[in-house]
């Protein structure tokens, strides 16, 4: 399938820092780990990763700012693009062999995304989409799910983890919407929760506490495949306030109402 010269450009920035992933996934399996351990070896994972994007971007776009989750923010002299980087989101999950985790690009021009790709390097499954042209798993066309009837809904959620978020906020807002839908999950990488609601496995999900790397890419996705994303309260920019909620248009608004009573 064609895609335009920019997806080309980001879809082998994603393959080559995911097979870089991959073989330190092989590395992790096979507990052929650094003597510092597992959680310093991830780290350096990530690093070499971001850095592999970081030079690809750089070289095909020279001049675009670049916010990533390891390097922090390198300005460029094209103030009106930056590439928003996760180079390995589901770092847990990766530290622990779980093959649910991915690289997430995304291009902003001024305050609008206008390309994203998440690739997971476990399974090959890459998502892109591009503003105006759809979004698409294996170059498949990708549409929300259509239920409409939240208790035939499967719904995945962020778990505050030790130390971070308010867990109290987050077991009184699981509770209000366990009773009410099919099921819930948690499945660790959100940039592939935000894919899996593009591609309609999911029907809707919610997560507080993200930063724009783990949202920007899955965000043009889901409105690519014809969903909504927004913050918490339905109306404000998942980008900015770092919470986030999403489904086709009426998962999105029921979830926005029940996370709303759980809050009171
Ligand atoms: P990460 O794996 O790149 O850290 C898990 O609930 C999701 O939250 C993951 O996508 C994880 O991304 C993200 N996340 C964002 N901020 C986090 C933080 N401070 N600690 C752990 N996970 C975080
Ligand atoms: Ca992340």
């Amino acid at each position: 399938m064609l895609h335009s010269a920019l997806i080309n450009v980001m879809v082998k920035a994603a393959r080559r820092a995911g097979r870089s992933l991959k073989h330190d996934l092989n590395e992790i399996e096979h507990l052929q780990v650094s003597l510092k351990g597992p959680a310093n070896f991830v780290s350096l994972a990530d690093k070499r990763a971001e850095e592999m994007l970081y030079t690809d971007l750089a070289k095909a776009r020279p001049g675009y700012g670049f916010i990533g989750e390891e390097g922090g923010t390198r300005d460029g002299t094209d103030k009106s693009h930056t590439w928003i980087v996760d180079p390995l989101d589901g770092t847990t999950n990766f530290l622990h062999g779980i093959p649910q985790f991915a690289i997430s690009i995304a291009l902003q021009r001024e305050d609008t995304i206008i390309a994203g790709v998440i690739y997971n390097p476990a399974n090959d499954e890459l998502y892109i989409a591009e503003r105006g042209k759809g979004a698409f798993l294996n170059d498949q066309r990708l549409r929300v799910a259509g239920r409409r009837k939240l208790n035939e809904c499967v719904i995945a959620c962020g778990l505050p983890h030790i130390g971070r978020g308010d867990h109290a906020e987050f077991r009184a807002e699981m509770i209000a919407i366990q009773d009410k839908v099919a099921g819930l999950r948690r499945f660790g990488a959100a940039a592939l929760d935000l894919a899996f609601v593009a591609a309609g496995r999911l029907d809707g999900y919610w997560e507080r506490n993200l930063q724009p790397w783990d949202i920007a890419a899955g965000q043009i996705m889901i409105r690519e495949a014809g969903g909504m994303v927004s913050g918490i309260d339905g109306k404000d920019d998942a980008l900015r306030s770092g919470h986030v909620v999403c489904g086709n248009e009426f998962v999105h608004g029921e979830l926005v109402k029940m996370l709303k009573a759980a809050g009171k």
